[in-house]
């Protein structure tokens, strides 16, 4: 739980590093909370709403570089975007201030239950089921973190009255957990360690010591539920303080909810059939099981996981399905940014696939998807920035053409599609080299689709 009002911030100078949602929402908590705040971003940034309400709060903002106002603070607000090893932060550190992220923060301000879920991949999809089944119980769920709600502005909107059955659901990434200090969740959930944010990370160590931090202050009173299908996880949370369940596909014995694949069970009775659950794929069926497993943690009774499951669906950008065009389906799976989600894609289908990789590389080992191009992959389109790497990785194993655009992409993986293909877009890389974020690439891969429609 949260060191609600033990942190004493009025009248205190805070700096918060970064303009984004992050950074937007953390300056709003601080300022209601009575703190002096200035808000500096290194780029321009012309978000009129956010800097009007800012100046009609006393907020003070700077945009276009950051000045040397920023050391003139007792503490820090980092926005996870931000490297901690760039010059700013060594020199605030060299001045004492104390630097925490922006979840650390607002979790001083809160003792409500936290459910805080990190992972490689299916953090968003696991954090909306559980929200979905809280939502059929007497608790009162909020979602909020790395799916884009910062935690801070949640905890602003609940400062002066919140719920009493409350609960915060945290999507929570590697970056957000690097500079936390007493962060403590109720419900920890780890849902697989695969290689990710390389670019960032000298070493899987690092980016693996980062997550692990989700647990650091757990004690006995709190839970640490893990994958036990997971073998780096295995090994990484068996000496950990708190409660530990496990869920996995495998059926480990101590997991509390477990599927045959055909259907998923409390023990040994029956919640749902899963042909009757949309979300599909093992991925998911996965990440279900967390969910499900989490909701039982929380004392939700069988029906209500039951009835959320039955209605639970997609999430935009993953795995979606676009069209059929000519008997060719589209899916949009522009959030898969590393490899593993990639897979994933491909074990989701029998069909033939043409798929669609590339984008802002990051730093990642494209070989790793050679046993699983297998039958199924027809021909393998690159582009972007890693379009290069790509093709030297994977052009001995399947047919491959290197183009620049997602829109030559799309018109090159039609040159080979036949009624029944599937054209995926499963990039396996960052957007940022020709779109804002995955968001901007998915629809824009949903837009050139569909432009062939009304062509
Ligand atoms: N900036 C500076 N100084 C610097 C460097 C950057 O001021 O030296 C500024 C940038 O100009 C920018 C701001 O800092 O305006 C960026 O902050 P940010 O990147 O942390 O962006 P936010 O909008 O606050 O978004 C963050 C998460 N972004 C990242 O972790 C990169 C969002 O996750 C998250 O939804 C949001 O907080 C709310 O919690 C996005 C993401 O890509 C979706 N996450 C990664 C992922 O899912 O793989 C981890
Ligand atoms: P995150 O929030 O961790 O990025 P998402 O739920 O947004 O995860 O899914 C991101 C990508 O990973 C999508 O392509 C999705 O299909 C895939 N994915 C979801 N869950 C898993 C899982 N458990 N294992 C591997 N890939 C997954």
């Amino acid at each position: 739980m949260g060191n609600s009002k033990k942190i004493k911030i009025k009248n205190k100078n805070i700096s918060i590093i970064g303009m984004g949602e992050t950074g937007q929402g953390a300056a709003l908590l601080a300022k209601k909370l009575g703190a002096n705040v200035l808000i500096s971003d290194s780029n321009k940034i012309t978000e009129k709403m956010f800097n009007q309400k800012a100046r009609n709060m006393g907020i003070e903002v700077e945009t276009g570089g950051h000045t040397n106002k920023i050391y003139n603070s007792d503490l820090w607000i980092l926005s996870p975007g931000i490297p901690s090893n760039i010059n700013i932060i060594k020199n605030a550190i060299d001045q004492g201030i104390k630097i925490v992220s922006e979840i650390e923060f607002a979790s001083w301000f809160t003792s409500k239950p936290i459910v805080g879920v990190t992972g490689s991949n299916g953090k968003t999809t696991t954090v909306n089921i559980i929200n979905s089944i809280l939502i059929e119980s007497n608790l009162e769920p909020i979602l909020a973190g790395n799916m884009g709600f910062a935690f801070s502005r949640a905890i602003s909107n609940d400062l002066f009255e919140c719920d009493k059955n409350r609960v915060y659901i945290l999507e929570l990434s590697s970056f957000q957990l690097e500079n936390i200090a007493s962060f403590k969740p109720f419900i920890s959930i780890l849902l697989n360690i695969t290689p990710d944010h390389q670019d960032r990370y000298s070493s899987m160590e690092k980016y693996l010591k980062a997550k692990m931090k989700i647990s650091m202050n757990q004690d006995k009173d709190c839970h640490l539920l893990y994958n036990s299908d997971d073998k780096m996880l295995v090994k990484n949370c068996k000496n950990l303080n708190a409660k530990k369940t496990t869920f996995g596909l495998e059926n480990n014995d101590q997991n509390i909810i477990k599927s045959d694949g055909f259907s998923i069970y409390n023990d040994q009775k029956k919640l749902i059939s899963t042909d009757t659950i949309i979300l599909k794929g093992r991925h998911n069926l996965s990440n279900i099981l967390a969910a499900a497993t989490a909701a039982k943690i929380l004392n939700v009774n069988d029906e209500s996981i039951a009835n959320a499951l039955s209605k639970v669906s997609g999430i935009e950008h993953r795995l979606e399905k676009v069209s059929t065009i000519d008997g060719v389906t589209y899916y949009n799976d522009s959030k898969a940014t590393n490899i593993e989600s990639v897979i994933a894609a491909i074990e989701s289908f029998t069909e033939p696939i043409i798929l669609i990789l590339g984008g802002e590389d990051k730093n990642s080992n494209f070989n790793l998807l050679m046993p699983f191009i297998g039958n199924n992959i027809k021909k393998i389109v690159s582009y972007g920035k890693a379009r290069n790497k790509i093709s030297i990785a994977l052009r001995d194993a399947v047919e491959l053409n290197k183009v620049f655009s997602l829109r030559d992409a799309v018109e090159e993986c039609k040159k080979s599609a036949a009624s029944g293909d599937i054209i995926l877009l499963s990039p396996g890389c960052a957007s940022f080299d020709q779109f804002k974020n995955y968001e901007h690439r998915g629809n824009e891969f949903k837009k050139i689709v569909n432009d062939a429609v009304y062509a």
